[in-house]
């Protein structure tokens, strides 16, 4: 069942110098493919609207203002069962709970500093890749 994704590599995984690392976790899984990408400081509009589950929660305004601090990558991906096989690649949302071969479990400690966001439904991709990429037809 091939599907598409929408990938986040987060303002600490730019910043630290993990785009090639993750990105080649992401290149070597076979038969996915890297559709879309791009280097971009994400507005805040964009991230509210991206975020827009999380309003009202206590750890809100800090992530939003985490996301906007520097560049991210966003990208799209493609290939067969890629929404379940990136949150896999990803780990889990704490980095101390994440198991070591996920990005989160080996380059992680803190939530808001987990260097990675995957789609985690199809709904939530197609919403997603449209937030990101809205040129991208389908
Ligand atoms: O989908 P995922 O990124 O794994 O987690 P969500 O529960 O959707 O939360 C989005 C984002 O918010 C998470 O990646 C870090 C941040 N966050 C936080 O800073 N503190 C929390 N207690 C929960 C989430
Ligand atoms: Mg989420």
């Amino acid at each position: 069942m091939s599907q598409r994704t929408l990938v986040l590599l987060k303002p600490d995984a730019v910043s630290r110098g993990l785009i090639g690392e993750i990105v080649g976790r992401v290149e070597r899984k076979a038969g996915w493919r890297i559709t879309a990408l791009e280097l971009r400081t994400l507005e805040r509009a964009t991230l509210e609207t991206h975020y827009a589950e999380h309003v009202g929660r206590p750890f809100y305004e800090p992530l939003i203002e985490f996301m906007a601090s520097g560049p991210s990558v966003a990208m799209v991906v493609e290939g067969e069962r890629v929404i379940e096989g990136l949150r896999t690649l990803a780990g889990p949302t704490d980095p101390i709970a994440a198991a070591p071969g996920s990005v989160r479990g080996d380059f992680g400690t803190v939530v808001r500093e987990n260097l990675i966001h995957a789609s985690d439904s199809e709904e939530s991709a197609e919403r997603e890749m449209k937030i990101f990429f809205p040129h991208l037809s389908n």
